[in-house]
């Protein structure tokens, strides 16, 4: 490995793309990868996600913050954040070495590291309970550039057409910010409105993924889901990533402090390159 001594980091040489496929993360704002776990890696990750839902937390530690408790609907989406600290299988399929170096491959890092999480867990939906509005990761994000920062989603079960997957609007990580469009709107008609008076022709492409398959995106690249109408949940495992282009922004307010928080490697492990904080 080589020392960047501007950067303070131990880096590795960035990889050629081994994961070529339909879409690319560059022109299109997202990709495909074929499935990187275990079938056992899978299934004690889902069992993991499962137990934190229910308040069990193995490793001791509890998650960053739950928008779905015990007794709340059945059928709204269940969306808790930083699950990987959680449960020991959720933490072993993040680090997966493998995981990381296919990150680090196809988003041309030399360092990968997983700075926050989410699980969302769609059960059957009842009318709009299974939305997630029209969104760009980067809205939530003012203390981080938009370089550098992509999240990978993993599914956890078969995402078909019907069961609510993620839809990316292709080109979109392109398009300049549009006001109005929120994760937590449930109301999907309204924002394609909004989306109508700025880009009227969209090109939406659904994730429908097999078990263990990854989706990976940037930061500016507009999405949402829909209602899950199957009888099964549908699982996404979102590893939030950002790699040694990304840059930390000042901000005042109740997020002035949030990105300490990366400097715990037992909160936001690198799962590739080695990071020496300065
Ligand atoms: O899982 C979903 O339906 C939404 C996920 C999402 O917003 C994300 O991966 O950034």
């Amino acid at each position: 490995m080589d020392q960047d001594p501007l950067l303070s980091i131990k880096v590795k040489k960035p990889m050629p793309n081994k994961f070529k496929g339909p879409y690319d993360i560059y022109k299109d704002g997202f990709c495909f990868l074929p499935s990187l776990f275990s079938q056992s890696e899978i299934s004690a990750g889902y069992k993991g996600l499962w137990s934190i839902i229910n308040g069990k937390y193995n490793t001791g530690r509890p998650p960053e913050n739950r928008f779905w408790n015990l007794g709340d609907s059945p059928n709204s989406i269940i969306k808790i954040d930083k699950p990987h600290i959680c449960n020991e299988s959720v933490w072993k399929l993040v680090t997966k070495p493998k995981f990381g170096e296919a990150l680090a491959s196809v988003v041309n890092a030399k360092m990968v590291q997983v700075w926050h999480s989410q699980v969302v867990w769609k059960p059957k939906s009842i009318n709009h309970s299974g939305n997630a509005g029209w969104h760009r990761d980067a809205q939530y994000w003012p203390f981080w550039s938009a370089d550098g920062l992509y999240t990978a989603w993993i599914a956890l079960s078969d995402v078909s057409i019907n069961s609510g997957p993620v839809r990316f609007i292709a080109g979109s990580n392109k398009w300049d910010s549009i006001e109005g469009l929120d994760f937590f709107d449930k109301n999907i008609d309204s924002q394609d409105k909004i989306l109508d008076k700025h880009y009227k022709n969209r090109n939406i492409v659904c994730s429908t993924l097999k078990t263990g398959q990854v989706s990976i995106h940037t930061s500016l690249t507009y999405h949402s889901s829909t209602e899950n109408k199957e009888s099964d949940p549908r699982v996404g495992m979102v590893v939030h990533f950002c790699t040694d282009k990304a840059m930390r922004i000042p901000v005042v307010g109740e997020n002035e402090n949030y990105l300490d928080k990366i400097k715990d490697h037992s909160i936001a492990p690198i799962i590739y390159g080695d990071k020496i904080e300065s």
